[in-house]
């Protein structure tokens, strides 16, 4: 349904061609119209995705060209979703740092500079480490991140804080668990193997699993990631009470738990398990999330479990990828 826009100007959305940015955008343009809806992402080869309006090819570590189109376009509304996950950023960490944090500044100094009425900003589970809490795990818990991903997610959660603070940026933000969909690949997580164990299964292929059979990680189906997004953007600026960024939860499972719900679709379905570096993340994430806040301040509630989420896959995801489930 399309609802009236708070504002007449337009939502620019930075790596709309990413995993999150692929739905997001598209549900931001069902929602407020499409003539208010940029995207914008560094490759420029996914602009075919969004045939349905106006693409911009940004490299957000350029500034001028970030402010050419917020001034050209009267943009009022930035939804800044391109970053380097956890798991690529341990390969390149120097280049995951630059970008995280460079894109972010950017954006929230061009937010200043041009009066942008909302900012959101992605951050992630992978804010904890080691040593926090990992089941139920608090909004204030201890952090101690210990990939480049999660401390660049850290630091950015606080510069988020005092831009509103100093300067009165209206930047908010969700801790995202592992995000799952049918419409678009992941790319450089840690929680990836829960995007790519669906394909396999509905190739009928065999799915090594790159984290060991109880690895237990929070997840939430992108539906819910979608819905959550857009009840925080819309919520009364008094009702945000955290200006880091909330923590959310959706589900929580293990590799033999999802493949477990996946054998009920294809019996003859196999999984073999060879933990790599991505082992050592998942170990020092939390298992599951306390996400109180989020209720109490705008009615957070997620509507799939992992069952539901199974069900909603195998039924869209062949005809999506145009597999054929009954080879
Ligand atoms: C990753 O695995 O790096 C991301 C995340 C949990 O932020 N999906």
């Amino acid at each position: 349904m399309q609802t009236n826009i708070s504002l007449m100007g337009k939502i620019l959305v930075i790596g709309a061609g990413g995993q999150l940015g692929t739905e997001l955008t598209k549900a931001l343009a069902d929602k407020y119209g499409k003539d208010h809806i940029i995207a914008s992402d560094f490759q420029d080869a996914v602009k075919t995705k969004f045939d349905y309006c106006t693409f911009y090819a940004l490299n957000v570590m350029d500034k001028a060209a970030l402010e050419f189109i917020v001034t050209k376009e009267g943009v009022t509304q930035i939804y800044h979703l391109a970053a380097i996950l956890s798991a690529l950023g341990e390969k390149n960490p120097v280049q995951a740092w630059d970008l995280n944090m460079g894109g972010l500044l950017n954006v929230l100094e061009v937010a200043r500079e041009h009066k942008i009425e909302k900012v959101f900003w992605p951050s992630s589970i992978a804010v904890f480490g080691p040593h926090s809490d990992k089941d139920n795990t608090p909004q204030q818990a201890f952090k101690d991140p210990n990939t480049v991903y999660g401390i660049s997610k850290l630091a950015g959660e606080h510069w988020c804080e005092y831009y509103f603070n100093k300067y009165g940026v209206d930047v908010r933000s969700l801790r995202y668990p592992g995000l799952i969909g049918y419409k678009s690949l992941a790319g450089g997580g840690t929680t990836d193997y829960a995007v790519d164990i669906y394909h396999k299964a509905i190739k009928e292929e065999k799915f090594t699993c790159f984290l060991t059979a109880h690895s237990y990680l929070p997840m939430m189906y992108m539906d819910d990631a979608i819905h959550a997004t857009l009840q925080l953007m819309e919520a009364p600026k008094e009702n945000i009470s955290i200006r880091t960024s909330y923590n959310v939860s959706g589900m929580s499972f293990s590799p033999d738990e999802i493949y477990q719900s996946l054998l009920s679709y294809y019996p003859n379905f196999e999984i073999e398990y060879q933990p790599d570096f991505r082992q050592q993340i998942a170990d020092g994430w939390p298992r599951s999330i306390d996400d109180s806040n989020a209720k109490k301040d705008w009615n957070w509630q997620p509507q799939f479990d992992l069952k539901a989420m199974t069900a909603a896959i195998v039924d869209n995801l062949p005809q999506y990828f145009n597999y054929n489930k009954n080879k």
